[in-house]
């Protein structure tokens, strides 16, 4: 199939606020593709993007969807179209950093009756993160009472720039939309067409010298030094075209069609780097790089990686190897993903998204090349999670089939993270919101056959000591045969910072032989795994043993290693202990209208404020909040802000817990009874 020359690849992403309205132009554009016989809508749930079960029931994206198909334009030409509709909720920002990395262009949707929001700009900024070179824009919702193009034109050029420029207009009637060059502008848009004419035939002109001087002698160019003009001028940003849709009617579909096929980049002027920042060379003669950018286990197929080809020609039945792993893969049957469905393909090219099934050892993220070039894509990178919950089976069955589950599961996702915590005993699921790891949830059922409860994870406290003290004990047993007898004096204080010499001998004269030392050490070391407080490791202490007594029949390693704990705990409970908390760095973003609100929140959270930055119109708070507090904080934060906050957050330090707050953690730790154990 695909005999279609890369030029002529138009391959780009639709992102954008979250119910923009990004899968109704989806569907609208398969539509009219020809991929589906009716329009499909989310509200039916017969979307051709939302096919999920998880998707039709909670009425939201939450898998990037990729579509494919060829496309006669008015231009004689046949282009391949190759698009992706990414979610546009926060917690799917894997999903959108994965499609947008496999696409040259960037389709913003902005509802005209919510103007740009805070997911707009997300995913324009993400689509330019990860590479894409170009943008547009298209304007939805514009049926809606209360709405205006004009107005919402002008919100957008407040946000991005000038650059954005209309290419459309939507008629009087608000059914149809008016190109800019179309011969028959009604009278009411003269003025404004010509004003954007004008602008486009300046940015054409601008791409090229000879191009400028023509329009300066003549003042203006032909229609195909204007198209030739414009896209180089998307490729390289200064010209965003912008135009109104009408989703559900099918209204500027064509329109758009010629836009992306106008002015939308091919995968050539796409920069393509490796993991050294050599670039790439993108042409379908080239030898073949992939990065696979999306894995999907189906319990029908099995697993499937999403290939987005970077440069070359790709065959079926080949072998490739896998860059990370330096191993082989053979590559049998290939698919062309379209939404749910896919079409079988024997060759792909750069700029193409690609399915292939049952890879042995591939995963998100890994370069796939021709044999022998050894190439690997500049890497994929994804957020690490802010939202953590511990996960356990609601039954012993369950709890077999979870393990399983979990690996399925976050294989396919890499912003879902499973983590068995020795200290702990949980198993804790972490991801990028509340939402995410429900949804998690809910696929352990459906691919693993895994009932699972989440509940708040258990806190990493520790314990340690702020003061100095001995601490004694004597191990005697006289039980008729052999005795038991080892004798300990130690003094705890706290080790200090950087040093790791915490187990130091200062006896003298004898007091205990030397070969007791190490039974002493493994006495300490128990005793250390559960603090004297609440029952917590205890860390940074340093023990001296400075005395002590022994037998010359009775003493043994046992009687030692007992006197040395309980030399220790009897010392650790008179050298001021403390308990310690995870404090996490966390850094959170939102409008500046939200800072009160948020400084409110976070002074009941104990949080420190560390400073206050502002990046691009948001304000960047940095802050120190203890992890205690945070077990909520993505869905408290999304409260506080309207949905227009978000934060990350990294391990810093332990630090004392203040006094207050102490009685709660002792009565709530699952360690309490170490204390009166033998
Ligand atoms: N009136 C109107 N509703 C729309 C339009 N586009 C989408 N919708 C509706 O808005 C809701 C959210 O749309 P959807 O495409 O799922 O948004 P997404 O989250 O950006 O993918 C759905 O109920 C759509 O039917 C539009 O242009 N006009
Ligand atoms: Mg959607």
């Amino acid at each position: 199939m695909h005999k279609i020359p890369v030029s002529e690849v138009r391959n780009f992403v639709i992102v954008g606020h979250s119910h923009s309205g990004k899968t109704a132009l989806t569907d609208a554009l398969a539509f009219k593709l020809g991929l589906n016989d009716r329009v499909g809508s989310t509200a039916s749930g017969s979307s051709v993007s939302d096919f999920a079960d998880e998707e039709k029931t909670r009425k939201i994206s939450i898998f990037s969807a990729s579509f494919q198909q060829d496309y006669k334009s008015a231009d004689g030409k046949t282009y391949s179209l190759q698009f992706t509709d990414a979610p546009g909720f926060m917690d799917f920002h894997g999903q959108l950093i994965a499609a947008c990395r496999a696409s040259d262009t960037a389709l913003v949707v902005v509802d005209a009756s919510s103007g740009v929001q805070i997911g707009t700009r997300r995913g324009w900024k993400c689509a330019t993160q990860q590479g894409a070179v170009a943008h547009a824009v298209v304007v939805t919702g514009l049926d809606k009472d209360n709405t205006s193009y004009m107005d919402t034109l002008a919100k957008i050029q407040e946000a991005f720039g000038d650059c954005c420029v209309p290419v459309a207009f939507l008629g009087a009637d608000k059914k149809g939309v008016v190109s800019v060059f179309s011969k028959d502008v009604p009278a009411d848009l003269a003025e404004a067409a010509e004003a954007a004419r004008q602008k486009i035939l300046e940015l054409a002109a601008e791409t090229d010298d000879a191009l400028m001087e023509k329009f300066f002698s003549e003042g203006t160019l032909s229609e195909e030094e204007i198209n030739t003009g414009l896209a180089k001028a998307t490729a390289k940003g200064s010209f965003v075209p912008v135009l109104p849709v009408l989703s559900l009617s099918g209204g500027g579909i064509p329109e758009l069609l010629d836009v992306i096929c106008r002015y939308f980049a091919n995968p050539t002027q796409r920069v393509q780097n490796d993991a050294e920042g050599n670039a790439i060379e993108v042409a379908a003669g080239k030898p073949f790089v992939g990065l696979v950018c999306k894995t999907v286990s189906d319990s029908f197929v099995g697993q499937m990686s999403y290939v987005r080809v970077i440069s070359g020609t790709l065959k079926s039945d080949t072998e490739v190897e896998n860059t990370r792993s330096g191993g082989r893969e053979k590559i049998g049957a290939m698919l062309i993903p379209q939404g749910k469905k896919q079409a079988q393909t024997d060759e792909v090219t750069a700029g193409d998204i690609v399915a292939i099934p049952k890879l042995k050892s591939t995963m998100v993220g890994d370069t796939l090349c021709a044999i022998g070039t050894s190439v690997k894509a500049a890497a994929l990178t994804f957020p690490d999670p802010v939202m953590f919950a511990a996960v356990s089976a609601k039954t012993q069955a369950d709890e077999d089939k979870m393990g399983t589950a979990l690996n399925r599961v976050t294989e396919q996702d890499p912003t879902l993270h499973v983590e068995r915590n020795a200290e702990t005993h949980e198993t804790v699921l972490k991801g990028l919101g509340d939402v995410h790891l429900d949804v998690a949830v809910n696929l352990l059922k459906q691919m693993g056959n895994a009932n699972v409860v989440l509940s708040t994870p258990r806190i990493a406290y520790r314990e340690t000591v702020n003061g100095v003290a001995e601490g004694h004990h004597k191990h005697k047993k006289q039980s008729g045969g052999r005795g038991q007898y080892g004798e300990v004096y130690l003094k705890i204080e706290r080790l200090p910072d950087g040093e790791t010499d915490w187990f130091v001998d200062d006896t003298v004269g004898g007091s205990i032989p030397r070969n007791f030392m190490p039974a002493i050490e493994k006495g300490l070391v128990d005793a250390m795994l559960h603090g004297t407080i609440a029952g917590y490791p205890v860390v940074n202490v340093r023990c001296r043993v400075f005395d002590g007594s022994f037998h010359d029949v009775d003493s043994s390693e046992i009687a030692f290693k007992i006197a040395g704990s309980k030399a220790f705990r009897e010392g650790m409970v008179k050298a001021k202990p403390v308990l310690l908390e995870p404090i996490m760095t966390v850094r959170i973003v939102a409008p500046d209208t939200c800072m009160g609100a948020i400084n409110g929140d976070l002074s009941h959270k104990r949080g420190r404020v560390l400073g206050i930055d502002a990046e691009e119109g948001m304000q960047v708070i940095t802050t120190e909040i203890p992890q205690a507090e945070l077990a909520r904080y993505t869905a408290e934060l999304r409260s506080i802000t309207a949905g227009q906050g978000s934060f990350s957050m990294e391990f810093n330090r332990y630090d004392v817990v203040p006094g207050s707050v102490v009685p709660k953690i002792v009565a709530e730790s699952p360690h309490k009874h170490h204390e009166t154990e033998e």
